[in-house]
């Protein structure tokens, strides 16, 4: 049976990240349409078998024989604002989207996210939770919702960490991921650092996990594979300060494909996004899972649909495509690349540094369990493990490569230098906090009081992560045994541990 995820995608660089997921998403089932079945419904309703083809117009259409008719996303858009959300519905993808966005004709959340928080969210919170209702109610067996947005404007941060915190009340059963775009330290944007910081503590308390990808990162990742990847148009995604971002949000919508990969395809060895909370989850508030992928981003010029389908007869013809240099990496090498900073899309986490609480491989394409202990085995002779959970590798393996390869990776890693990337959101807070920059604009809505209780709980999760890190830096504990002991047992009782 299946279980469904129904995405929110919330703000600007949240809508213009999930249409490209979506798009990839689709170019992927398209070349694998003989899977076509529960596996996609996970994502995608059906919701007429007799419908039209999905017109992608500006590329390719999709091979008649490929199944992929009528489908809608699961998903609720949200924005403040019209312009971004309206493209998207003029723009190839409109057919996938059911039911009209939800908008608030304000001109968006002015990159404030208390406006986002305090006056949007409550007045839309009823209008957009029936959207998310007609959603649920399509589902046979609801296993989460994903949200994708950034932090640093307003909508996706201020609405976004307010409807986490509407689901947790309306769907308390159900898992809450939240991949938030974190804002660079150049970010354009002069208020990204209260946005990021105020949603940042919403996201402790309202989210199962959170998996960061920061703009830096995103950055880096394109800038290392931009000799061997042509990004095409997502239509529409803006570039500003000279930040390529169709090309970075192609490299998140990546990670998210990677993230989804086990519950849209079938594999020896699946993982629900139920079972990475359960292993990489020990103590409710450290959520932060970090990404790292291998490829980090998507052969564009290989993802139209012809070049898709074409790579489900002639692997051959994909070759000849002009591809990136990842394409070609072994499974060890793939273990020893996602290692690497280029790789990483949290700027801030070193895999080989911090602590790691517990770390998912989640293979793609031609892996096998071999390969998967043989990673193991390495990635623990690289990285440290918490002294109560060395073993606490989480893995899975889904037979269906991303497009263009034959295998792919991504690790998420419960990883104590996560810290680092709190604390310096921490310090760009306090630089304009302290002068009081801009404050205004916040307590307009909320009182200094509040967001300096917001900031505490950040600093919080910071230091916690900090304290477990040194903790077992020095050999650990007694407590930390304890809380070993408890945490070993309750996934003994899950079955769900991997180890070698
Ligand atoms: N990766 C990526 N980042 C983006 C994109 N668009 C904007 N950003 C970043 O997101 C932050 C601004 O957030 P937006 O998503 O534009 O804002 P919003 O959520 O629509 O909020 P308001 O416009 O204030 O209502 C800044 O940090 C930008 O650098 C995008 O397409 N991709
Ligand atoms: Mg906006």
């Amino acid at each position: 049976m299946p279980r469904e995820l129904v995405t929110l995608q919330v703000g600007q660089a949240g809508n213009q990240v999930a249409c490209r997921f979506w798009e990839l998403a689709l170019h992927e089932h398209a070349a694998h349409s003989s899977l076509y079945g529960d596996a996609i419904s996970t994502i995608f309703a059906n919701v007429d078998a007799r419908g039209q083809a999905i017109p992608l117009s500006s590329g390719p259409s999709l091979s008649p024989s490929c199944p992929i008719f009528s489908l809608r996303a699961r998903a609720v858009l949200v924005d403040m604002e019209e312009s971004v959300t309206a493209a998207i519905l003029r723009g190839k993808l409109r057919e996938i989207f059911s039911g009209p966005p939800v908008i608030a004709g304000s001109g968006g959340s002015g990159n404030n996210w208390a406006q986002g928080f305090v006056e949007h969210g409550p007045a839309k919170r009823d209008v957009i939770l029936d959207a998310v209702r007609r959603q649920v109610e399509d589902c046979d067996s609801l296993q989460g919702f994903l949200m994708m947005h950034s932090l640093g404007g307003g909508t996706g941060s201020g609405v976004g960490s307010y409807l986490l915190t509407a689901l947790a009340d309306e769907y308390p059963e159900a898992y809450r991921i939240s991949a938030p775009i974190f804002p660079s330290g150049d970010d354009d944007v002069v208020t990204s650092p209260y946005n990021a910081l105020l949603a940042a503590s919403k996201l402790v308390e309202a989210a199962d996990c959170v998996v960061p990808l920061d703009n830096a990162a995103l950055l880096r990742t394109v800038e290392s594979t931009s000799a061997t990847t042509t990004p095409v148009s997502s239509g529409g995604s803006k570039s500003t300060g000279g930040k390529p971002f169709t090309a970075m949000n192609t490299a998140a919508a990546t990670a998210l494909l990677g993230l989804t990969a086990p519950v849209r395809f079938p594999g020896s060895l699946n993982v629900d996004l139920g079972e990475l909370a359960t292993n990489l989850v020990p103590y409710p508030r450290l959520h932060f899972l970090s990404a790292s992928c291998v490829p980090s981003t998507t052969n564009t010029s290989a993802s139209t649909a012809s070049a898709a389908v074409a790579a489900r007869s002639s692997s051959s013809h994909v070759r000849a495509s002009g591809a990136s240099r990842t394409r070609e990496l072994t499974a060890d090498a793939m273990y020893r690349a996602c290692l690497q900073p280029a790789h990483q899309l949290n700027s801030h986490v070193d895999p080989m540094r911090g602590t790691n609480l517990a770390v998912a491989l989640l293979h793609r394409g031609d892996a096998s369990l071999d390969d998967a202990e043989r990673g193991v085995r390495y990635l623990r002779s690289k990285c440290r493990m918490v002294s109560w959970n060395p073993h606490g590798f989480k893995v899975g393996l889904c037979s269906v490569p991303p497009i263009g390869y034959e295998r792919s990776l991504c690790m998420l890693s419960n990883n104590c230098s996560v810290h680092g990337g709190l604390t310096s959101l921490s310090d760009r807070f306090q630089m304009l906090w302290k002068r009081r920059s801009y404050a205004h604009h916040y307590t307009n809505y909320l009182s200094e009081a509040d967001i300096e209780a917001a900031h505490e709980t950040v600093v919080g999760v910071a230091e916690q992560y900090r304290a477990i890190h040194r903790k077992n830096e020095n050999g650990g504990n007694e407590h930390d045994d304890d809380d070993g002991a408890m945490y070993r047992r309750r996934r003994r009782s899950l079955g769900l541990c991997f180890s070698t």
